[in-house]
């Protein structure tokens, strides 16, 4: 990811300093934040929920410097960029702090300091994906979509359900479904999640002949973390998951915990919709990928 968020010259008066006088007289501070983001999102919603408001950023960054003095610039850097970092969707940051009139005996022109922080991978977001399939070697393209996350990056695989034999839901008579819920963890925005489960759906040689027909491989984004969505080309949680046993019953094998939807877990949606015509199979995926 390239993207990013500039932001320079928060000032402010901070009392920080070695010396006893700068922490009695105080002294300007100034501060420059760079984010390391990802623009799809919020550029295709033009949704200022779906980035990072600079607005908090520069609010961070105000309250260390005029909060409780600290004696190294150092600290205040780490301060803010820890509080930064964990903004949601940061995936890195680099603070720069200056002290323009920093008690030094020469002439100077200015000094600061720089501190980077990068968002581990695996405190990234966490995302459920749905997989079926009712054509062809069912199971060989559920194994292709482990594969291929495997083999993306930026994409943490965390777990796969087992393997269950459902009943179609709706559409044209056709057989039956395999289902499967894999978890993962990714910096990935969601419509670069959405992209590559496109991407495993056409590997598996799907053709979009029939809305709700048959098919080699569906693959469908669940929830990505808590995001809320009503775009329509990926409406986050999954708009129907209340209603399907295929999807609840395995997911609640791998995440019961997650909140998908407002006061309600993934186990309690699953109890509630019941297991009729979901059946659980010893099919294994592979994890890891093939
Ligand atoms: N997917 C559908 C519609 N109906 N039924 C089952 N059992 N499994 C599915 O994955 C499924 C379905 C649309 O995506
Ligand atoms: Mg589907
Ligand atoms: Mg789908």
């Amino acid at each position: 990811v390239t993207d990013s968020i500039l932001l320079t010259g928060v000032s402010a008066t901070g009392y920080h300093g070695v010396f006893d006088f700068e922490k009695r007289e105080g002294q300007e501070f100034s501060v420059d934040i760079k984010l390391t983001v990802n623009h799809d999102w919020a550029s295709s919603t033009d949704d200022v929920r779906w980035t990072v408001n600079y607005a908090s950023v520069a609010q961070i960054a105000h309250e260390a410097i005029v909060g409780p003095p600290v004696d190294l610039i150092e600290t205040l850097a780490d301060q803010i960029a820890r509080e930064v970092i964990n903004l949601a969707g940061v995936l890195q940051v680099e603070v720069t702090v200056h002290k323009p009139h920093a008690p030094i005996a020469v002439t100077f022109g200015n000094v600061s300091v720089t501190r980077t922080r990068s968002a581990n991978l695996s405190q990234s977001v966490r995302v459920a994906l749905g997989i079926g399939s009712n054509m062809g070697d069912r199971q060989a393209h559920l194994q292709s979509v482990l594969d291929a996350l495997n083999a993306a990056s930026e994409v943490n695989v965390i777990d796969v359900s087992p393997v269950y034999e459902t009943a179609p839901v709706g559409g044209p008579e056709q057989q039956d479904f395999l289902n499967a819920v894999v978890i993962i963890n990714t910096a990935l925005s969601p419509q670069e999640v959405l992209d590559l489960a496109h991407d495993c759906e056409i590997r598996a040689g799907r053709v979009r002949e029939v809305h709700w027909g048959p098919r080699t491989l569906d693959v469908d984004v669940l929830a990505y973390g808590a995001l809320q969505s009503d775009d329509t080309q990926l409406t986050l949680p999954h708009p129907r998951i209340a209603e399907r046993g295929f999807v609840l019953i395995p997911w609640a094998d791998v995440d019961p915990e997650f909140v998908p939807l407002t006061g309600k877990t993934v186990a309690d949606l699953a109890r509630a919709v019941g297991s009729d015509g979901v059946h659980l199979t010893d099919i294994q995926l592979a994890l890891w990928g093939k």
